[in-house]
């Protein structure tokens, strides 16, 4: 019998292939763990991939968040840090990287993200007032509720379905915004908080023609729209792609112009900006920007290094740069979805489209027997972890935590289990592993069995929850 003639994936996928815009040039080795080793360390973590020590992992797909490899240039860029307490140049070069790449005019640095929405919230937040948003986000809803704000989901209905294929699932339904704002009143509306893409959704854009008619809407009504610009790189990607009209427009140009819409932003630029540590907050108001100006030395530091290092802030400005470059943004994407045709051509339960950083794996259609109460999405990630060592990430029951007032699980539609694609850092080679370990666990999953949480921490639970076996 003679084996049929080897075909490249671009060959199998009738196109082209794509390679990196980069080459290797440092290596970190990594560890494949045995079976009674992941057997062990996986009850000693209580079930959680975040209580695993990342020695036990094999591939690390819990996040995209710091896990990016920097270029030689960022790793140049930490050498002329300039570690003066006040003022140092690193800050400025930050600010000028911010301003002509997301064009506001006020920047703050801070620690990461969560940081700056700590902020945003205190300032642009009074007890009582509703935050309207295209989904949740753990930190930036328990940030808002800290507040004293009331987060509302006005992101559209088909955000919620996995199988439903709009190809801008990310976006705002204006009904929904607006029947909030006739029943509430403007004045009790803080600000519209949107973001793309939009993770929790897996990884979904917002089109150019939604944030247009949000600005619109908020105008008439006089109320401020902040973004959560963490992926927006990977937005205006999909904005290129998909939008008539922006097909011949570099992502660089498509990103000023959906922030030219918004008030300000925050960011975790742990993502889209391509360091291990890092966030900033921008705005264009004067007012508001003396308030935050001042509220950032209680919490980051002084306003001109917010709980970074200058070195840090210098390896940010350059990955600023380098984020917004088409053919870097392509092969990120790229990497994603070739894993995500993989699972799709085997008939593995996916959320579609594909989004930016992640694949999301189905776990009510993964495990159909398992009732959400007993966390279907948190057995997946416990699962591939056994078969070979990959770290994923659960979204689902667990992630959602409690409802304030009634104490009972909130019971979120989306029940994943994300697989997240560092930037720059694996291979196609890494992406066929793990395809075949979801494909192993899939095939046994009839006689899998779920979890119950025996151990419950009060704020962000998914964290340092603990579980054991059914
Ligand atoms: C991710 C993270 C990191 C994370 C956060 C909470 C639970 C598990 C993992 C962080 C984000 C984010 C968006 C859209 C703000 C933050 C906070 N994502 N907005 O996806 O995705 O930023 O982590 O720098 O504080 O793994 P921060």
């Amino acid at each position: 019998m003679t084996n049929p003639t080897p075909q490249t994936m671009g060959q199998q996928f009738g196109r082209r292939s794509w390679a990196e815009p980069w080459k290797i040039k440092m290596v970190e080795p990594l560890r494949m763990v045995s079976r009674d080793e992941r057997e062990r360390a996986l009850v000693e973590a209580g079930y959680n991939t975040f209580l695993l020590r990342s020695d036990d992992v094999y591939i690390d797909l819990l996040t995209d968040s710091g896990t990016s490899a920097m270029s030689d240039r960022q790793w140049a860029g930490m050498m002329i840090g300039d570690e003066s307490y006040a003022g140092s140049r690193n800050f400025y070069h930050l600010e000028d990287a911010v301003q002509r790449r997301y064009g506001f005019r006020h920047i703050l640095p801070t620690h990461q993200g969560r940081g700056a929405e700590n902020l945003i919230s205190q300032v642009a937040i009074k007890a009582g007032q509703f935050v309207p948003g295209n989904m949740y986000f753990t930190t930036t809803r328990l940030h808002q509720e800290l507040a004293g704000g009331h987060f509302v989901d006005v992101i559209i209905d088909e955000a919620h379905d996995p199988e439903d294929l709009h190809e801008f699932k990310g976006n705002v339904d204006l009904a929904k915004l607006q029947a909030l704002i006739d029943r509430e009143g403007a004045e009790q509306i803080a600000y519209v908080s949107l973001a793309g893409t939009v993770n929790m959704a897996g990884g979904q854009p917002v089109s150019m023609a939604n944030i247009r008619a949000v600005r619109e809407l908020c105008t008439r009504h006089g109320i401020r729209l902040f973004l959560d610009a963490t992926r927006l790189v990977e937005n205006s990607f999909f904005i290129q792609e998909r939008e008539a009209g922006f097909a011949e427009r570099s992502i660089a140009e498509i990103l000023l112009e959906f922030c030219s819409y918004a008030d300000g932003a925050w960011m975790s630029a742990k993502k889209d900006n391509l360091v291990n540590i890092g966030g900033w907050l921008a705005v264009n108001e004067d007012d508001l920007f003396e308030e935050l100006r001042n509220l950032v030395v209680v919490y980051e530091g002084l306003h001109t290094y917010g709980g970074l290092a200058g070195r840090d802030m210098e390896a940010l400005a350059i990955g600023i740069d380098e984020s917004v470059q088409d053919d870097h943004v392509r092969s990120r994407i790229g990497q994603v979805r070739y894993l995500g045709e993989l699972l799709t051509d085997w008939g593995i339960p996916i959320v579609q489209p594909v989004g930016g950083h992640a694949i999301f794996l189905d776990a009510r259609r993964f495990y159909p027997h398992i009732p959400q109460d007993e966390f279907p999405a948190q057995t997946v990630a416990a699962e591939l972890y056994l078969d070979s060592g990959i770290r994923s990430m659960e979204r689902g029951i667990a992630s959602a935590g409690r409802n304030a007032t009634t104490g009972d699980h909130n019971r979120p539609k989306l029940e994943l289990t994300r697989l997240t694609i560092p930037r720059r850092v694996y291979t196609q080679a890494h992406m066929d592993v793990v395809a075949e370990s979801v494909k192993a666990v899939y095939d046994v999953r009839e006689s899998t069995r779920g979890l119950r949480m025996t151990y419950e921490p009060k704020y962000l639970r998914f964290f340092q929850a603990r579980f054991e076996r059914l």
